[in-house]
């Protein structure tokens, strides 16, 4: 068996987890588990990066011996390294409302997407880069969050290629940095550190290999969709939705960038065609709003009383900063001349509704856009236990559902270290048969109202996809 430790670093919380690999067999245990984040600091909002390094240091011991070491983690963040290697300041969250005062003026958003491909996302790595203001010019290297810890762990400067890819300062198409983009803006020359791909070795810790994964989380999510073909749609389910696709190669067209499709890389060169939606996030904000962390009792009340039929696009911008979610989405209700949902019940109830029907949307937009028709929606991550969020998912996109497995950042993560060192796992079919193996799925078949998803997708949206 090959034993190896997947630091998975998400918005809300990091574990450190234990994988096993061998005989048809994939075992994941969950070795440290600790909060994460954000500090408000005067008024920044940062993340606590010495704080993750110091339990994933925690996690590690425990986990030891170990054949390997690989870290994942949301994407977009940084560090900043001097000349010396030491830190310039802390990392900021990308929740940080600074982006929201820098203007791109010397690229057009045309060139951008054509260059990049990427979505654009307000607190994308470019935006941030240009919020630091002069302070830049003392930038010897960037360094993403998992690139960063990779960084003192071992020594090594380099960036994974699949968290690169989120920076908007990477050609998709080249699947190098855009040295025109970096010129452009002026960014210190060197900055953008060389790139390595998913399963290269670099370096060690106390004795153990530490390995590159799919950095970015939803890359290594990806990998452990548990699909049999290639007719598929997936929704890596947590803070974030992300709702999509996955290509040979980018869609660099009209359409996708008017409907603000992302390509990012994907494990073994594949393509990420999704959409970012806002997800769980209003969700996990309401109930710090209402003081409870009893989810599934309201989950279990929503799923018992019927839609009030007002539903709100969760992607408009209002709810990106942590806030009072509640009254934002009565707000929202309010501008859009609907009665707003009352008390907490309804408020989830309403949350689940509309990301059921952003999937819905973004899912038909991407089918057609990428010119690619899928016959089953895998949605995997946290999201994938939420029962109430599945069924609707199903019900509004009209394909049935296979949820699971929860952990497939981690998963994803333990199978590319498992193959680096040795392991029979030659392509993404082979690690996601062996997830099909070893993990039991649930299945939610789309109970038939069509009409009704048409009819809210035209109130909230003001148009349908077909
Ligand atoms: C999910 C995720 C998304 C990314 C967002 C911000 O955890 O990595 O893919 O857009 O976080 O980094």
């Amino acid at each position: 068996m090959i034993t190896v430790a997947a630091v998975d670093l998400g918005a809300s919380s990091g574990r450190v987890m234990t994988g096993r690999v061998g005989g048809g067999r994939l075992e994941l245990d969950e070795v440290h588990r600790f909060w994460n984040g954000p500090v408000q600091l005067r008024s920044t909002l940062y993340w606590d990066v010495l704080g993750l390094y110091r339990e994933t240091l925690a996690g590690l011991a425990q986990a030891a011996p170990l054949d390997g070491i690989g870290i994942d983690s949301w994407a977009v963040d940084y560090g900043l390294l001097d000349a010396d290697g030491n830190l310039l300041g802390n990392p900021v969250h990308y929740r940080d409302d600074r982006t929201t005062r820098v203007r791109l003026t010397d690229v057009s958003s045309d060139e951008l997407y054509a260059i990049t491909g990427l979505q654009h996302l307000p607190f994308n790595t470019i935006y941030q880069l240009l919020a630091e203001g002069p302070q830049i010019a003392r930038a010897s290297k960037l360094l993403m969050i998992p690139d960063l810890l990779n960084y003192w762990l071992t020594g090594h400067i380099g960036a994974e290629i699949t968290n690169a890819s989120t920076t908007q300062l990477y050609d998709v198409r080249a699947r190098t940095w855009s040295s025109e983009l970096a010129t452009r803006l002026g960014l210190p020359s060197g900055l953008l550190p060389p790139l390595h791909e998913p399963g290269t070795v670099l370096g060690s810790y106390e004795g153990t290999p530490v390995i590159a994964v799919g950095s970015h989380d939803t890359a290594s999510s990806v990998v452990a969709v548990p699909a049999a073909g290639e007719r598929f749609a997936y929704i890596s389910s947590g803070t974030w939705s992300l709702v999509g696709l996955e290509l040979d190669k980018p869609v660099l067209t009209a359409e996708a960038k008017a409907a603000n499709f992302t390509n990012e890389g994907g494990v073994d060169g594949r393509i990420r065609f999704l959409r970012n939606v806002m997800g769980l996030w209003i969700l996990q904000e309401c109930l710090r709003s209402w003081g409870t962390t009893d989810l599934p009792g309201l989950l279990r009340e929503a799923a018992a009383v019927s839609s009030s039929g007002v539903l709100i696009d969760p992607d408009d911008p209002v709810f990106l900063a942590p806030g009072n979610m509640p009254e934002r989405i009565a707000e929202w209700c309010r501008r859009a001349g609907a009665e707003p949902p009352e008390g907490a019940v309804a408020i989830t109830r309403c949350v689940l509704e509309s990301l059921a029907l952003a999937y819905r949307r973004t899912l038909a937009q991407a089918q057609r856009i990428a010119d690619q028709p899928v016959d089953v929606l895998h949605v995997i991550g946290g999201g994938s236990r939420n029962e109430l969020l599945c069924q609707l998912t199903a019900d509004a996109c009209g394909l049935p559902v296979l949820a699971g497995p929860v952990e497939a950042s981690a998963l994803g993560n333990v199978l590319v270290q498992a193959r680096a060192l040795g392991a029979p796992l030659a392509g993404l079919e082979q690690m996601r048969a062996l997830v099909r193996s070893t993990h039991e799925l649930r299945r939610y078949q789309p109970r038939a109202t069509p009409a009704d998803w048409a009819a809210a997708e035209a109130r909230v949206y003001g148009s349908v996809t077909e």
